[in-house]
């Protein structure tokens, strides 16, 4: 079995820090035994900041990340010093990170640019020392602000593949193989079903420089979306592609069929999916002649665009890499 590196998921309690209490004094010393207040403000409590990095490619690295608390403000002090900020704590993500509020659901924030920061979880604001409630018809204000709480809670950092292209199809369908061909990825590859348990990505190099990102997924089959096979879990990460690549193995029993399981396995997982741009490629066409080709053809749905090709005998290659290309610009 491959071994599964692959975090896509964590949840953290996490907790900004608290503002520092404003101070309350008045200034004394031996020459001014009724001085004015001099309490300063108190620092502002420490955030919790999401960096986008494109070195990242997995959450692994905050696996053990169980507790991100961050420190509280100072307290002022008197002589109007104001207190320390609280140290910020700042988590480096992968790009396509999402985080979330675990009880709500709700979306907080998402990264999706190399060294894109966004303060998170703010930390609480200082309060203000009584120096500041000093006015003229008040020149003792024994007033002092606390400081405002940080924000807690349990939150879950969730990461969705960012490439251009998905690839959908069944087990042993040569998504891994075409990955092979096309990128310098190697995936593996092998004859039986669930080869692939978590996604692998390559970047096509594409003419003149330009290139795309393709994402390999785990195979999906018949009742995925009730928890069959490895699940709908992984279609998570094709919700982001701007295309989806189906690859229907030339052996397939029913191509057009086989097309549509796919399709409805995607909508049971989320309708939207549904408006992205298909493309159905007919894999290990070496297997085939003009004819079956003629025939299959004449089972697939007249409104997708198709193409027959092979990774093995390295047939139509190039038209595959311009159709992907045409669409995604297009
Ligand atoms: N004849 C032929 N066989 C191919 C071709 N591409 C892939 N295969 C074979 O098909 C089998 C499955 O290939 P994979 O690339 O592992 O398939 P997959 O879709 O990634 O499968 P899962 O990871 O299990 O979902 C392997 O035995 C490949 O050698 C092709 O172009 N022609
Ligand atoms: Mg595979």
């Amino acid at each position: 079995m491959e071994k599964s590196n692959f975090v896509d998921q964590i949840r953290i309690f996490a907790r900004s820090g608290h503002g520092g209490a404003g101070y309350k004094h008045f200034r004394r010393d031996k020459l001014t035994s009724m001085g004015g207040p001099d309490g300063g403000d108190g620092g502002r409590g420490g955030h919790i900041i999401l960096r986008g990095n494109s070195n990242l490619w997995t959450l692994l690295h905050l696996r053990y990340y169980k507790n991100v608390l961050a420190d509280d403000g100072e307290r002022g002090g008197d002589n109007n010093r104001t207190g320390r900020d609280g140290e910020d704590i700042i988590i480096e993500v992968p790009l396509g990170t999402i985080a979330r509020d675990e009880e709500t659901g709700e979306t907080e924030v998402e990264i999706l640019e190399d060294g894109q920061q966004v303060v998170w979880l703010p930390g609480g604001k200082g309060g203000l020392g009584n120096f500041q409630f000093k006015s003229p018809t008040n020149q003792a204000p024994e007033h002092a602000q606390p400081g405002l709480p940080g924000i807690e809670g349990w939150k879950v950092l969730e990461l969705k593949v960012l490439a251009d292209v998905g690839l959908v199809g069944f087990p042993n369908a040569g998504k891994s193989t075409l990955l092979s061909v096309i990128t310098a990825a190697k995936p593996k590859i092998a004859d039986y079903a669930f080869t692939t348990l978590t996604p692998n990505l390559g970047m096509v190099e594409y003419r003149d420089g330009k290139s795309f990102c393709i994402a390999d997924l785990p195979g999906i089959i018949e009742g995925a979306a009730e928890g069959k096979g490895l699940g709908h879990r992984f279609l998570r990460h094709i919700e982001r592609n701007s295309i989806l690549l189906f690859l229907i193995p030339a052996d397939s029993k029913d191509h057009g069929q086989e097309f549509q399981v796919l399709k409805n396995e995607l909508e049971e997982y989320n309708p939207e999916l549904l408006h992205k741009r298909f493309i159905i490629a007919v894999s290990k066409s070496d297997m085939l002649d003009e004819e079956l080709k003629a025939a299959i053809a004449a089972e697939l749905p007249k409104d997708v665009p198709h193409l027959f090709f092979s990774s093995v005998a390295q047939q139509n290659l190039q038209q595959l890499k311009d159709l992907l290309w045409k669409e995604l610009n297009g």
